[in-house]
């Protein structure tokens, strides 16, 4: 064969395998390209990226509590709600306030001294704790309520043990607690106004501090109104706790007419852009009318100037004042409409019974109960909670 003819098919052959190469290789190479440019932008997004979702959930969180107080509104808390954000149970808490109830002479020292593993369970044991609660302000209609279930399964024989009696007597006193509408202030569009009344000492001026601390905590802001005209000292105290916790106070001339103050007070708070109203009103006795007439009064000029005034009107009662407490809940519910019910001095009783009394007598709600004199000491009424602070739970070693 000519040396040529071989030499060009060798150069066919070189360059037939070279474009077959190149052919092969140039998507590889425009691959690597790409794949390089992807690896390029996902690092320099990746971190952007990461950066932002860093911020934006740091954003989310820093927002969080606004958005709780937005949805649940003031009293949220409902500290379940008005947590204004979210409420956090606090048994143990709530225990160590009502202590006096826990000691051996007290509601529950003496329900377990009764219920101790070694007692009978018989109608005798019925008949004592009928004794305890009748002595510790539970009354007798409410009384009746919480034992029919427990006379109940004694008869059928269900409730054979110590257990099984206090879980009973749970079950019926949480379903008596439960009254709709129980628990913190229900959330209204601003200026909300509470109007807060009692007799006197019962402690609205204090519930008002104690209140205005929780809904100041849920970045609410806050007016005090200083309706309360009837004794100078009640504006001082009021001004007191105002400047205590840091929250303006309203207060009109000495001696001037509490509707026209409660009137001008949230004028002031629309004007001024408030969230809350809390509105302080004059004690004295249940049974002068003159008070009520008062009261009346000032809850109708507390309509006039935002839709839905008053959307609350809470009647404070004393704790520690026993039966007395559902005659003043009788006697204020048939002047005003009441939302609910502020049981203060819970601390200072080693009865409590009332609370189950005024539930189930008269359906008020009771959405706060007062623990203390600090500002801490108001806790939003949660009745699963009070019970169980009260009678312990399932896994409480009650009979020792
Ligand atoms: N231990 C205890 N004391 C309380 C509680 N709430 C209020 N007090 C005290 O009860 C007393 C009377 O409270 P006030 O808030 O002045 O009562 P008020 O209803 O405004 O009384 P008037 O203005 O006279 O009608 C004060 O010494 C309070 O510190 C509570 O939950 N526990
Ligand atoms: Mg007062």
């Amino acid at each position: 064969m000519d040396p040529l003819y071989i030499i060009v098919i060798v150069a066919l052959v070189f360059v037939g395998l070279w474009l077959a190469r190149r052919a092969a290789a140039l998507p590889a190479g425009a691959d690597t390209k790409s794949h390089a440019a992807n690896a390029k932008s996902a690092t320099t997004r990746g971190p952007a990226r990461e950066a932002k979702l860093a911020a934006r959930a740091d954003a989310e969180a820093k927002s969080e509590p606004a958005e709780e107080v937005a949805e649940a509104g003031p009293n949220e808390s409902r500290e379940s709600s008005p947590g204004a954000g979210r409420r956090t149970r606090d048994v143990a808490g709530l225990r160590r306030g009502m202590a006096k109830m826990r000691e051996t002479s007290g509601f529950f020292g003496r329900l377990k001294q009764l219920l101790g593993a070694t007692k009978a369970i018989d109608p005798r044991l019925v008949e004592e704790i009928e004794e305890v609660l009748i002595t510790s302000d539970v009354g007798a209609k409410t009384t009746e309520q919480l034992l029919g279930s427990i006379r109940d399964g004694l008869q059928k024989k269900e409730l054979d043990d110590h257990s099984r009696v206090w879980a009973a007597l749970r079950k019926r006193a949480t379903e008596l607690l439960d009254v709709p509408g129980g628990g913190g202030l229900t959330a209204a569009p601003p200026p909300m106004v509470v109007l807060l009344v009692g007799v006197n000492g019962a402690g609205k001026t204090t519930t008002i501090g104690k209140l205005a601390t929780k809904l100041q905590d849920q970045g609410k802001r806050v007016l005090l109104v200083a309706g309360d005209t009837f004794r100078a000292a009640a504006v001082q105290q009021l001004q007191t706790w105002g400047s205590r916790i840091g929250c303006e106070v309203f207060a009109g001339k000495e001696n001037a007419d509490p509707a026209s103050v409660v009137y001008d007070g949230i004028q002031h708070a629309v004007e001024s852009g408030h969230d809350v109203v809390l509105c302080d009103t004059a004690g004295r006795l249940h049974t002068k009318s003159p008070l009520m007439d008062e009261l009346r009064k000032v809850h109708k000029i507390a309509q006039k100037l935002v839709t839905g005034a008053p959307h609350e009107v809470l009647l404070v009662v004393d704790g520690t004042s026993g039966q007395n407490a559902l005659q003043q809940a009788t006697e204020f519910g048939s002047a005003l409409p009441l939302t609910g019910i502020v049981l203060t001095k819970l601390d200072g009783t080693a009865k409590g019974g009332v609370v189950l009394a005024i539930a189930h007598e008269r359906r008020v709600p009771v959405r706060y109960v007062g623990v203390g004199e600090r500002a801490e000491d108001l806790r939003e009424f949660d009745a699963g909670e009070f019970v169980e602070a009260l009678l312990g739970n399932a896994q409480d070693d009650l009979a020792s």
